[in-house]
């Protein structure tokens, strides 16, 4: 075989079928394949991204039937639903397939005519079982109690004459192929789902339903009763499409392939075997990954339109913008496993690493940077940026990178976020704000913000393949030229490289949401007036109660509810609250929401304190943080750690958020 390996990267997703509206399975394949395209781009590989949609078919025609349209016009009603929510998920696909195009339709009648002429297709009669909605057949073996293996749903008995390819005669090559390319096929656990099914004996493969049952699909140029079986049909857009780019078919294709195929685990078997056998038989090398990620179930139920519980991403686009969506799909699982949705889950991942976590960083150093610096800007120190903000960057920004690059999604942004939380710990621990008070400070207080803008510079760039949209209202807000998608990693990725910031002020990026989802206004934002929060909420208070999940205490500096009789000051100042800063933070074993922290309070050791905070704070944000301690509290054992302290916490809708001081106070401050 020719070997066509090019540096150019060529990625697909599959096309989907236009007998439905698309919905959020869609789109995560859809804004991964994306986000990989990108971070291509960036790199500077030239980069070739299709996707599409797969337009023939018996459900496809059932669907139209059913709609009283004839399949075309069905197929081209569709059709806008996909396209309008790729632009609006900022998909940046470099050309859009439909297997209705005359491209396609050509490329696919002319493999259909080499593979005849090479004998690798025959006329054969069958006899056996028929699953309607997967559009295949099965023998009486594979089927138990009149159910299709594969979806479970009844098959039904069908004989009829058709044309088969002989995929049989490629297993031996196809396995030995495997054997010697563990890596074409990712995650391992599907590589070796493939390599048992390849165990059993391969049939061949019906590729042509007759005119008479199924009409709609592509005419078969040599067996005028027939139509093209609509996953052959399919398959072959990847190779119809470059086919059709160069001035030969060949030319057009020698420039990409082979391709990187991102797909989700429903379609593995068609695209690691059936598709690799048809490229063989077509003298072409396999593809170069197939990449089978895991299922979006909802609520912990399989998503179906019986159970009405499909989720409408442009439904999601419309309430929370198109980068809250991309983030939250690549963060919260990892690509490969299933990923169960929830409307909470989504909210919570936006309030806490969305706007807190970054949208709160790039709103209060802009602001510093504006205020202390509106005449001359921050400039660049004589020595650069600090080694600290060096060390962060060359640690953490260049995984974020690989990782995507091996489909790593979530680690990847996990990186990303590690450097975010170093961003805001030297926001605390250099707090401007103290230096900005003693003009022989001056050139510190600069170069902390040049540190810090350097910082979010550098987030933008790498934020850019994940969130184009933000990425570019960062770059905007730190007044670094426009067109963030053309900054590539190694001209843009050093630490220190720009001469001089002259910020604007940025708005909230992200604003806060609330249970529903709607954005919270600085009102909503303040905290509820009941004085015992939620079972299952972390609480104000955050030193954990007796049990992980019980009510936490009583709001401390909340109006007391009316029946309640008022305290006096002699009261108050039993309460001892000291400042403290926090020097290590760990995850209790076992327990979802309680951290151990150790917390320096200006005695000879720091004090052992237990907050049930970790659905709000992640441990390493709160290393260097200063906190608010009750210092004179009995010492309270949760989940086998000895408490000696409380930290104090405002409760808001989404979490905790915890107190700390407005001015920087050694730890030990008293606080009245
Ligand atoms: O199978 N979770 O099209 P299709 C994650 N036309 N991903 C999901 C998902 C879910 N719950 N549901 C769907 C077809 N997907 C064929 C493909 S390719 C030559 C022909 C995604 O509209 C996932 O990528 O049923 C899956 O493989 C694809 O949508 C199936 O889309």
């Amino acid at each position: 075989m020719a070997d066509l390996r090019t540096p150019w990267v060529y990625l697909t997703t599959p096309i989907y079928y236009v007998n439905d509206v698309p919905h959020i399975g869609h789109a995560y394949t859809t804004i991964a394949a994306d986000v990989l395209a990108r971070t291509h781009r960036q790199g500077g590989a030239p980069v070739f991204f299709l996707t599409g949609t797969d337009e023939h078919g018996q459900k496809v025609w059932q669907s139209a039937e059913r709609h009283g349209l004839s399949p075309q016009l069905y197929v081209d009603r569709i059709l806008p639903r996909f396209r309008d929510l790729w632009s609006r998920l900022a998909i940046s696909n470099d050309d859009f397939v439909r297997t209705t195009q005359p491209r396609h339709i050509k490329g696919v009648s002319e493999v259909l005519t080499r593979l005849r002429e090479k004998g690798d297709l025959y006329e054969g009669s069958y006899e056996g079982w028929y699953c309607l909605p997967d559009e295949r057949f099965w023998t009486d073996k594979d089927v138990e109690n009149g159910l299709c293996p594969d979806c479970h749903r009844p098959v039904e008995r069908i004989s009829e004459t058709n044309i088969f390819f002989r995929m049989s005669r490629y297993q031996d090559w196809l396995v030995s192929w495997y054997e010697s390319h563990p890596e074409a096929i990712r995650p391992e656990s599907r590589y070796n789902e493939i390599m048992g099914f390849l165990k059993k004996p391969l049939s061949d493969l019906c590729i042509s339903r007759p005119k008479s049952r199924v009409p709609w699909g592509i005419p078969i140029p040599f067996a005028p009763d027939y139509v093209t079986y609509v996953w052959f049909d399919a398959l072959l857009n990847y190779v119809t499409v470059p086919w059709s780019l160069g001035a030969t078919p060949e030319e057009g294709l020698s420039r990409l392939w082979p391709a990187v195929h991102i797909i989700g685990k429903d379609i593995l078997t068609t695209h690691a075997v059936y598709w690799p056998i048809l490229l063989a038989a077509l003298d072409l090398p396999p593809p170069r990954l197939i990449f089978a990620h895991g299922w979006w179930t909802v609520d912990g139920e399989k998503m179906s339109k019986s159970r009405g519980n499909v989720v409408d991403p442009g439904a999601l686009v419309d309430l929370f913008g198109a980068d809250p969506v991309r983030f939250f799909l690549l963060r919260e699982g990892q690509f490969g496993q299933d990923v169960d949705f929830s409307r909470e889950a989504l909210i919570n991942r936006i309030n806490r690493d969305l706007a807190n976590d970054l949208g709160n960083l790039l709103s209060r150093v802009t602001a510093m940077a504006f205020r202390y610096f509106p005449e001359t800007g921050v400039a660049r120190p004589e020595a650069g940026c600090s080694p600290a903000l060096k060390e962060a960057a060359e640690a953490l920004l260049p995984q974020v990178r690989l990782r995507t690059l091996s489909l790593e999604f979530h680690r990847a942004l996990q990186s990303l976020w590690e450097f975010v939380a170093f961003l805001n710990r030297h926001v605390d621990a250099r707090a401007p704000w103290v230096l900005a008070r003693d003009p022989a400070l001056r050139e510190d207080l600069s170069a902390v913000l040049y540190d810090l803008l350097e910082g979010l510079r550098l987030t933008g760039l790498y934020l850019a393949p994940f969130m184009p949209e933000t990425a570019g209202k960062i770059m905007e807000a730190l007044e670094v030229p426009a067109g963030i998608s053309l900054l590539s990693y190694e001209t843009h990725g050093l630490p220190g490289l720009e001469a001089l910031y002259r910020v604007r002020l940025a708005g909230a990026l992200f604003p806060k949401r609330d249970a529903q989802g709607n954005p919270l206004s600085e009102e909503g934002e303040k905290p509820r007036k009941s004085s015992s929060p939620a079972p299952g909420e972390s609480g104000t208070a955050a030193a954990a109660p007796a049990k992980d999940s019980a009510p936490a205490p009583a709001v401390l500096g909340e109006a007391p509810a009316p029946e309640e009789p008022p305290i006096n000051y002699a009261d108050f100042q039993k309460v001892q609250l000291k400042t403290g800063v926090v020097r290590e933070a760990v995850p209790v074993p076992k327990s979802k929401k309680l951290l151990r922290l150790s917390v320096d309070i200006g005695e000879a050791e720091p004090r052992t304190v237990v907050a049930g905070i970790s659905g709000s704070y992640s441990p390493e944000e709160l290393v260097g943080k200063t906190v608010v301690v009750v210092a004179n509290l009995t010492p309270a054992t949760l989940m086998g750690v000895t408490s000696r302290g409380m930290l104090l916490a405002a409760s808001t809708e989404n979490g905790v958020s915890l107190l700390t001081v407005d001015r920087s106070a050694p730890p030990g401050s008293g606080i009245k």
